[in-house]
């Protein structure tokens, strides 16, 4: 009997490594996978793919497939995937909704907001240039500001954004929110308030993105949401790049428009590394490590096996974006053929 084969796009944490070998043939890609055309001849002959990054599982790419039955995503965003496709095909999508992501992402917002408003890259910079000082009236270009009382604009409450709400409470930030709902829930909970997109950008001292991708929040943030903010605004962004107008954004941080901006994530990835953003001082740039802790990296890996190995085993996968996949025939078919 053939034995099922599951294909890594990146290699895992060794727990879902380990779990996944007990029932399968792992292979962990040997370079990314950015172009169709790689994936294409990546996944054939696989079972199963677990998806680390942003590799284009587009309907060609899993029309190509005959033996696929599931794209699992080491995840929570899944804009990689055409899921309508997927299911039609009879194919699985599955992400990883795990607390250690959620915390992990939530975190990673806070401290890029606070490295922002308070130099810290500059300042490490500083120090290892070898430079202090010369006396205590030459720390000008050192003044950061603070965050007691300032307003946070979070775009998107859904899980990240909630989290990063509860952790802004600590620091005596205001809270106002904006999301495609109202989740009143955590209004009365968090003490924090609804404003509509437009009035969130004018209030807000500091704006996080925690939307998903999706169709409506793709290029959300442009020339005139920019327009919109304070000039001390800073921006962070977490969530996707494609939520920002890149060309927008360089824009307002060298008119000034903005105070500036931190991103983990980009409209590219990896970045162009002479892209302009890398030439601005106002802003902080880290390669999509929001998620990189070591207990979401163990956590997701055991979560995204387990996914796998019930839809190997022909079971409904605990995190599934497409339960409707059952009534399509691929489906229906022998695991082990
Ligand atoms: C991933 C992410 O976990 O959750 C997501 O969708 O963007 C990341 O935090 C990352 O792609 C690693 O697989």
């Amino acid at each position: 009997m053939r034995r099922p084969r599951v294909l890594l796009t990146a290699p895992i944490h060794d727990e879902g490594i380990k779990k996944l070998g007990n029932v399968a043939e792992v292979v962990i890609a040997p370079k990314p996978l950015r172009k169709e055309d790689e994936v294409i001849n990546a996944i054939r002959d696989f079972d199963a793919v677990v998806s680390m990054g942003a590799e284009p599982f587009t309907r060609r790419v899993l029309e190509s497939s005959e033996r696929l039955l599931v794209v699992a995503r080491h995840g929570v965003g899944y804009d990689n995937i055409d899921v309508d496709a997927a299911t039609r095909l009879g194919i699985w999508v599955t992400t990883t909704p795990v607390e250690e992501l959620f915390d992990a992402v939530a975190d990673h917002a806070i401290a890029l907001l606070l490295c922002l408003a308070r130099r810290v890259c500059e300042a490490d910079n500083f120090v290892r240039s070898g430079k202090w000082f010369e006396s205590p009236f030459e720390n000008r270009f050192l003044v950061g500001f603070g965050l007691k009382g300032k307003t946070l604009g979070i775009v998107g409450l859904g899980r990240i954004g909630s989290r990063i709400a509860e952790r802004a409470r600590g620091f005596g930030l205001k809270v106002v929110y904006y999301d495609i709902e109202r989740k009143t829930e955590y209004e009365n909970r968090l003490g924090i308030e609804y404003a509509q997109l437009d009035e969130l950008l004018k209030i807000s001292d500091f704006i996080v993105l925690a939307v998903p991708l999706t169709d409506r929040t793709r290029g959300l943030i442009g020339e005139r949401e920019f327009s919109l903010m304070k000039p001390n605004a800073i921006l962070v962004n977490i969530s996707r790049g494609a939520v920002v107008d890149h060309k927008a954004l360089v824009k307002a941080l060298k008119n000034g428009r903005i105070a500036g901006a931190a991103l983990d994530v980009f409209y590219a990835e990896p970045l162009p590394p002479d892209d302009e953003i890398t030439k601005l001082g106002n802003t902080i740039l880290t390669p999509h490590i929001a998620w990189l802790t070591e207990e979401c990296r163990k956590a997701m890996a055991i979560a995204v096996a387990e996914n796998v190995i019930s839809v190997l085993r022909g079971e409904e996968p605990p995190n599934a974006i497409n339960p409707d996949v059952k009534n399509f025939a691929r489906n229906k078919r022998s695991r082990t053929t």
